[in-house]
């Protein structure tokens, strides 16, 4: 594939594809306050902050996908590597601290580029120049842009390209945005595309509960965060310390939810609109959904990606799926 976007210089020394547009954050807010069940898109949780929360609560005894899925990962890069003997390119889609790519590189001789997706622009640059040092042999090749949509990528033509999705961070979506997303991962990694997805499974609620909410309230605070980053970025007056960062396990709907509660009655302005709260009204922050490993063979197989194998952590607290394009 050919470059299609001109390289931004930055601050940092690796070339940066820039695909955001701050006029979609605006419009985005206001459609989802505007709403009768007020709601955020989680995606908007990952400014430098927000990031630096998250990396906070994968450090956490309680949050186990984080843990689960890392040790789980030498095992599969060792089956991976039996399987891709050729050069390789991988595309990581929402890329964050580039943690669990690491067993993959050493595994792998055969990776060539990475180039690894973003909405975390500082963040990702950051990563992306440890990771460069670490792997001299790599040609890491970071974008910064939204990975639900179908992204024209700078990779070099090599014989295999294998996107690499892990963290669950499918359950952030319904399912039908999971499926479009696998629909436009398809898309986006090519004809014989591959994709290495870590997804989290069903289990008790109580352990679910434990990860959501967490005894030191990184959680809360990582919730919260997003109406700090709205009052900085937009120009909004949200009194973050006004809203409980409440979570809980919807058994119906196979999914955690996030909410931030309003605990007074209070209207905030919004870059320049009144939005009302009543005590008690919340603002959905964040869906994750968890899946059976037969539910997400099945979505999966409904985007045109067959299982071609499937790892499970101990416990069965998570799986990882490697899909081939079918
Ligand atoms: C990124 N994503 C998969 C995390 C999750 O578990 O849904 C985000 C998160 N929200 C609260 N804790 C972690």
């Amino acid at each position: 594939m050919q470059n299609a976007l001109p390289l931004t210089a930055t601050e940092h020394s690796l070339p940066v594809f820039d695909y955001l547009v701050d006029r979609d954050f605006a419009s985005d807010v206001l459609a989802g306050l505007s709403q009768q069940q007020k709601q955020l898109q989680p995606k908007y949780f990952y400014d430098q902050q927000g990031s630096r929360y998250f990396d906070q609560i994968c450090a956490l005894k309680e949050y186990y996908p984080y843990q689960t899925e890392l040790a789980l990962l030498p095992k599969v890069a060792q089956d991976l590597a039996q399987r891709f003997t050729g050069d390789s390119l991988i595309v990581e889609f929402g890329a964050g601290s580039l943690v669990k790519v690491k067993p993959l590189l050493q595994a792998l001789p055969g990776i060539r580029q990475f180039v690894p997706i973003d909405i975390s622009g500082e963040h990702l640059a950051l990563a992306c120049q440890q990771l460069q040092r670490d792997f001299p042999a790599v040609a890491v090749s970071p974008v910064v842009g939204d990975f639900c949509t179908t992204l024209t990528l700078p990779v070099m033509p090599l014989q295999h390209c294998i996107g690499f999705f892990p963290g669950s961070t499918i359950g952030n979506f319904t399912p039908a945005q999971a499926r479009q997303f696998l629909c436009n991962a398809r898309q986006t990694l090519g004809p014989d595309g591959w994709l290495l997805i870590g997804v989290d499974t069903k289990k008790s609620p109580v352990y679910l509960h434990q990860a959501y909410n967490d005894a030191a309230g990184i959680t809360a605070r990582f919730n919260r965060n997003i109406l700090t980053r709205i009052n900085r970025e937009l120009d909004a007056a949200f009194r973050p310390e006004t809203f409980e960062h409440y979570a809980f396990y919807n058994a119906g709907q196979s999914r955690i939810e996030m909410h931030l509660v309003s605990t007074e009655e209070q209207v905030v302005d919004v870059f320049g609109t009144a939005v009302a709260f009543s005590v008690g009204e919340s603002i959905h922050t964040e869906n994750s959904y968890k899946y059976s490993p037969d539910e997400f063979m099945q979505l999966a197989a409904t985007a045109g990606w067959h299982t071609e194998q499937h790892w499970l952590a101990d416990k069965k607290l998570f799986a990882t799926y490697l899909l081939r394009s079918s």
